[in-house]
């Protein structure tokens, strides 16, 4: 189970490494660029840090680091997508602004965990 499966730390659902690209800015399809990002699911965006190696659970937070860059969830949609990518293991979110980005983990229950705790957070947001 996560580690706020009590809901008890309301604020960060998820932090973790996975592989990375943005494959569309605004509807304009970008070229692809595969690169491991720490990945920080807190309120309703999902934060990306670059240089996750310098990059802990903890050191997430404003001032600690900069992200690199961050996604509103409100609107967007979550699909799985291994007919873009020769890896396994991938799902396309895009966001109400046409910003289009690949996620992919070698690890199967890893990448579906973070499916459905998006995806939880997107439904939420759809009911407001
Ligand atoms: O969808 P594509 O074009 O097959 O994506 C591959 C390319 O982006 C490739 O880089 P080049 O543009 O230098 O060929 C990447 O190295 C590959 O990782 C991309 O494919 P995968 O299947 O890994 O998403």
């Amino acid at each position: 189970s996560s580690p706020d499966s009590d809901g008890c730390t309301p604020e960060l659902e998820k932090a973790g490494l996975l592989n990375k690209t943005k494959i569309a800015e605004g509807g304009r399809k970008l070229r692809k660029n595969w690169s491991p990002s720490w990945v920080v699911l807190v309120g309703n965006s999902l934060v990306f840090f670059k240089d996750p190696k310098s990059q802990t659970p903890s050191s997430w937070k404003p001032g600690n680091s900069r992200p690199e860059s961050s996604v509103d969830l409100r609107g967007a949609q979550l699909h799985w997508a291994n007919d873009l990518s020769s890896k396994k293991n991938v799902f396309k979110l895009r966001t109400v602004t046409g910003n289009e980005f690949l996620l992919q983990s070698e690890t199967d229950s890893l990448i579906k965990e973070w499916y459905n705790t998006i995806q939880n957070v997107i439904d939420r947001l759809d009911r407001e």
